[in-house]
C-alpha cells in the first residue's frame, strides 16, 4: 500500500469543508489508489468543533476506503503536523460595514500563525493552497512567514475563476466545454481578475473568431466572471461552496500532474508586469508533482495590459496595507 498523504484543512466544519472533504476522501484529489489521512482544523469553539464532530461521523459513513485516518482538532500545530498537504480554506468573513484594510489585518493575524506553524511543523515536502480571501494576499502572507520552506511551496486558488471563464465561453459559442482550451486567469481572487480571452481557443480556433463579438468579450464576459461570486450570493443566500470545493480538487490535482497547464497563483510573475512580491494568478505547467513553471509566452495587447495594470494595483496596495505583517 502507497503511504498515505496527510492532508490539513483549515475551516473544516464550514460550507467548502462539508463539500471538500468527502472528495479528497473519494480519491478525486490525489487518485484512486492513493490513502489519505484527513487533519481537521477548526476554531477553537465548541459550536464549530461539534459541527466538525458531524462532519467526521459522516465521512466515517462514506467507508471511504482511500480514508486511512482523520484527525480533529483546534490547535494548528497538532492539525500541520506532518502534513503534506495545507489546504487553508478557513478565513474570517467581512463584518457589516467593515473596511477591507481592517478584513486584511483580521485575516493577516490568521495566516501569519498558520504560515509560522506550517513551517515548524509540516512534511519536508509540505505544499500549501490557499482559498479563504482575501486568498492572493493570505498566501503571501503565511508564505513570508515561512524560513524553512520557500515561497514556491505556497499558492492561492483562482482555478474556480479559470473554470467560471470556461463555462462562460463555451455557453456563448454553443460547444462543448471541453471545446474551450487555453482561458488562464492574471492575478487577484477578485473582481478585478482578467480571464485573457484572446489566447482562448475554441476546437482549436481562436476564441476571439468563433465568438467575434469583442463588446461580448470585453463588457459582458468579464463581469460574469468576476462578479460571479457575487451573483451567487444574490442567487442561493449563501457563497459559492461546491464549485469552490471542486476548484480545489482540480488546483491540487493539476498541482500533483506533470505537464497539467492550468492557472494558479504564484509569486515572481514579472514577466506579465507583475510586481514580483505578490502572489497573481498566471498559467502555469506543473513540472513535478507539486512544482510549477510560469509559461512566458502569451504576448498582450493594450487592453490585456491594461487590466493586468489594474488588478497588479489592487495586490500591490494590499501588500502595502499589510506591510507591518510581512517578513
Ligand atoms: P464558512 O464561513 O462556511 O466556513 C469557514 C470556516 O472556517 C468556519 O467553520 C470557521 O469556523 C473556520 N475558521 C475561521 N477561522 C479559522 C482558523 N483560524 N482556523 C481554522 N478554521 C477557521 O466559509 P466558506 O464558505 O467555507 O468559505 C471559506 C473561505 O473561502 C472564505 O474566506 C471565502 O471568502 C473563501 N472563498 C474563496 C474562493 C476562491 O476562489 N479563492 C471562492 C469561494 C469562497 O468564497
Amino acid at each position: 500500500m502507497k503511504t498515505p498523504i496527510r492532508v490539513a484543512v483549515t475551516g473544516a466544519a464550514g460550507q467548502i469543508g462539508y463539500s471538500l472533504l468527502f472528495r479528497i476522501a473519494s480519491g478525486a484529489m490525489f487518485g484512486p489508489d492513493q490513502p489519505v489521512i484527513l487533519q481537521l482544523i477548526e476554531v477553537p469553539f465548541e459550536k464549530a468543533m461539534k459541527a466538525l464532530e458531524g462532519v467526521a461521523m459522516e465521512l466515517d459513513d462514506c467507508a471511504f476506503p482511500q480514508l486511512k485516518g482523520m484527525v480533529l482538532t483546534d490547535d494548528p500545530r497538532v492539525g500541520f503536523k506532518d502534513a503534506n498537504w495545507s489546504l487553508l480554506v478557513g478565513a474570517k468573513p467581512r463584518g457589516p460595514g467593515q473596511e477591507r484594510a481592517d478584513l486584511l489585518k483580521d485575516n493577516g493575524k490568521i495566516f501569519t500563525a498558520q504560515g509560522q506553524v506550517i513551517d515548524e511543523v509540516a512534511a519536508d515536502d509540505a505544499r500549501v493552497a490557499v482559498v479563504g480571501n482575501p486568498a492572493n494576499t493570505n498566501c503571501m502572507i503565511a508564505a513570508s512567514k515561512a524560513k524553512r520552506l520557500t515561497p514556491d511551496r505556497f499558492t492561492a486558488m483562482v482555478r474556480l475563476d479559470q473554470n467560471r471563464a470556461q463555462a462562460q465561453l463555451a455557453k456563448k459559442a454553443g460547444v462543448d466545454l471541453t471545446a474551450v482550451k487555453d482561458i488562464f486567469i492574471y492575478g487577484n481572487h477578485s473582481p478585478t481578475m482578467f480571464p485573457a480571452f484572446a489566447h482562448a481557443t475554441i476546437n482549436g480556433k481562436p476564441a476571439t473568431e468563433v465568438i467575434n463579438d469583442s463588446a461580448w468579450l470585453q463588457g459582458p464576459f468579464l463581469e460574469t466572471v468576476g462578479k460571479r461570486g457575487a451573483a451567487i450570493i444574490a442567487a442561493r443566500g449563501l457563497s459559492s461552496a461546491a464549485s469552490a470545493a471542486n476548484a480545489l480538487v482540480d488546483h491540487v490535482r493539476s498541482l500533483m500532474t506533470p505537464g497539467a497547464i492550468h492557472s494558479v497563483a504564484v509569486k515572481g510573475a514579472t514577466a506579465y508586469g507583475f510586481d514580483a512580491n505578490v502572489w497573481a494568478g498566471v498559467p502555469v505547467r506543473t513540472t513535478t508533482p507539486g512544482s510549477v513553471e510560469i509559461i512566458t509566452g502569451y504576448e498582450m495587447d493594450d487592453f490585456a495590459k491594461a487590466k493586468i495594470a489594474a488588478t497588479n494595483k489592487e495586490l500591490t496596495d494590499e501588500r502595502a496595507m499589510v506591510a507591518e505583517m510581512l517578513g
